[in-house]
């Protein structure tokens, strides 16, 4: 037998507790993240030869540091490593819902991409082109309708088959100017051995441009005041020459991101489109 642990990770009312409902059944308990008072559930169920525990994360928009919930979402993915990590998202608001897919596709995160609500997309009759949404993205696509049972199986076995497998980050091209900083952030980073190992580096670099709390205090004892020094002065480089702060312009070259996937993959019925001019 085989163990997999599944994360399910999704923004709030994405229809993560519908899923892990249908997942997991009665074969769930509930007990809190060391630390915090969020709550952990976990639960298993058996596909073939596997026993899959399955890990509900806290609903978030983000992995930023901006709450615990935040904070315990993306601690479990960059130190505890999910077999799979099952991407559940509204696509009825795929914009607000795939910016957390960027974060965890970002962080390298080996993941599912579960469409949830379909039977809405469906009703709408929007078409979403899931071969090219697949290969953007790089990660398998399942259609799902958590709270009609539709496309559970299949999402079971997909995340089966993947578990385990050695995913590439995904790299999103930020621009000259901060692609110049984060290689020069990366630079400094990767001399020190323990982040060298610990993290991804384009990703750590990103997370410092973002001044993600969470992430520097670790990165600031680790680091030399030079060191620290230079970085400090990467940032400032960046927003002496757009004018903008450097976690501002990644959010925005995110959402350039995904809006420009969204174009290229959902097609809007005829009358949503005569609703909308
Ligand atoms: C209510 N399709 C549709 N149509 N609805 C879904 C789907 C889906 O695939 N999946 C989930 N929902 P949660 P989070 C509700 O509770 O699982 C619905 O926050 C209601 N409740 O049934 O809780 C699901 O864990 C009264 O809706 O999400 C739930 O991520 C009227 O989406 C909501 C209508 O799902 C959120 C809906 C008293």
């Amino acid at each position: 037998e085989n163990n997999i642990v599944i994360a399910l990770a999704g923004n709030p009312n994405s229809g993560k507790t519908s899923m892990f409902n249908q997942l997991t059944g009665a074969r769930q308990h509930v007990g809190n993240w060391p630390g915090v008072t969020v709550e952990r559930k976990e639960g298993t169920l058996k596909y073939k030869d596997n026993l899959v525990n399955v890990v509900d994360l806290p609903g978030t928009y983000s992995l930023g540091a901006y709450s615990e919930d935040e904070v315990v979402a993306k601690d479990f993915l960059l130190y505890h490593s999910p077999d799979v990590t099952v991407n559940i998202v509204d696509t009825t608001n795929l914009q607000r819902n795939l910016y957390l897919t960027l974060q965890l596709l970002e962080m390298g995160a080996n993941t599912v991409l579960a469409l949830n609500m379909y039977d809405q997309v469906e009703k709408r009759q929007q078409k979403i082109d899931i071969d090219k949404l697949s290969s953007i993205l790089g990660i398998p696509v399942v259609k799902t309708s958590a709270s009609k049972g539709e496309g559970v199986t299949q999402l079971v076995s997909t995340a089966v088959n993947i578990a385990g497998r050695d995913k590439k980050p995904l790299e999103i091209n930020y621009g000259n100017e901060l692609e110049e900083e984060i290689k020069s952030i990366s630079e400094i980073v990767v001399m020190n051995n323990e982040l060298k190992v610990k993290y991804n580096i384009r990703w750590l670099a990103l997370k410092i441009l973002e001044q993600d709390e969470h992430i520097l205090e670790d990165v600031e004892h680790r680091l030399s005041a030079r060191q620290l020094e230079e970085i400090k002065k990467c940032i400032q480089r960046i927003e002496s020459k757009t004018g903008e702060e450097s976690d501002t312009i990644i959010a925005d070259m995110r959402y350039g991101f995904i809006n420009e996937l969204i174009e290229k993959t959902v097609k809007k019925s005829k009358s949503v489109e005569e609703k909308v001019s």
